[in-house]
């Protein structure tokens, strides 16, 4: 647990910067006022929390400090944490992986790291015990079921694919039938991530997301977005399409190792109200952690 914490705090490095070190040296020689609110109001903005999310933090810190509530740094920086916790604190973040086989859909544009993501989240699942299979229905190109497989053989587990451009309504088909033929678990489903802007991406996802509910009823169990953490704003449009269009259940929020910008968590959360539920700090195949409220807000600040 504590090597877990560590390397999420190494992971919002540079996010923490942003915000606690500039709290930090706000603070020095300075008093609270509204000079120093105006301060922390850009910190947060510059670390992507959003400007309506942003907007109603400071209200409730301005409307704490006519209060004389906030008069230590101690006092801003207790607040500022609670206040961030209740807002990625609503809404169940483990996966709702129910009945004997379920399906996990991956969805979201290109490099934001969907495969990578299912790699690591295989190596987990494992490790808790699953019997989990892939299927490679970004058939886009062929590369692509290549990657896949390569993560299949780093965690010893098979995984399905057909030729470059096959339909990946058949790829989902026959990966489903396998899994149930091989007594699997989990069925993680990688697919193609062209823009968000093409309409016929939507309509391949859609199609999938028939199969499987008509091949095994309550499938998808999960649609989860990966979404990068270095697209700043941007990624809430990309998320929101992709909500509208298919239904997402959850997100995966990855590169934040590399970014300062990991104040999106906040975002998504108020802005979306859909859940992190893993965060990715890293391209190792241990590098997936569970969005866990306390620890991401403690590890912040
Ligand atoms: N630093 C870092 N890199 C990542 C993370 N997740 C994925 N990547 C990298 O992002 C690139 C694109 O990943 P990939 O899984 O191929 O994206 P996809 O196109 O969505 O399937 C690869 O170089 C990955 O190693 C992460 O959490 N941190
Ligand atoms: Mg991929």
């Amino acid at each position: 647990m504590l090597n877990v914490i560590h390397s999420l705090r190494e992971g919002l490095a540079k996010t923490r910067k942003n915000i606690s070190d500039r709290i930090g040296s706000l603070i020095l020689g300075e008093k609270i006022d509204e000079s120093f609110l105006d301060e922390l109001e850009e910190a947060l903005i510059a670390s992507d929390v959003g400007t309506q999310t942003t907007a109603m933090v400071l209200d409730d810190l301005k409307e704490r400090f006519k209060r004389n509530e906030l008069s230590s740094p101690e006092q801003v920086r207790e607040r500022l944490k609670q206040v961030l916790f209740e807002i990625v604190s609503r809404g169940p973040v483990s996966l709702s992986l129910t009945g004997t086989l379920s399906v996990i859909l991956i969805v979201g544009v290109n490099g934001t790291g969907k495969t990578t993501t299912i790699g690591k989240l295989a190596h987990r699942l494992q490790k808790e015990g699953k019997k989990v299979m892939l299927a490679a229905a970004d058939t886009f190109r062929a590369a692509a079921a290549e990657q896949l497989v390569v993560w299949g053989d780093r965690n010893n587990i098979p995984v399905i694919k057909h030729k470059e451009g096959a339909d990946p309504g058949a790829v989902v088909f026959d990966a489903l039938a396998a899994a149930k033929a091989r007594g699997m678990e989990v069925l993680i489903v990688d697919t193609a991530g062209r823009l968000h802007t093409k309409s016929n991406l939507m309509e391949e996802l859609k199609k999938v997301q028939r199969i499987l509910a008509r091949e095994l009823p309550g499938a998808p169990q999960e649609t989860l977005f990966v979404l990068d953490a270095t697209t700043g704003q941007n990624a809430l449009a990309q998320a929101r399409t992709f909500h509208q269009a298919i239904g997402i259940t959850g997100i995966v929020l990855t590169k934040l190792d590399g970014t300062p910008k990991g104040g999106i968590v906040f975002a998504i959360n108020k802005e979306l109200g859909l859940p992190v539920k893993f965060v990715g700090i890293g391209e190792g195949i241990e590098d997936l952690k569970d969005f866990d409220p306390r620890e991401f807000v403690e590890a912040l600040l």
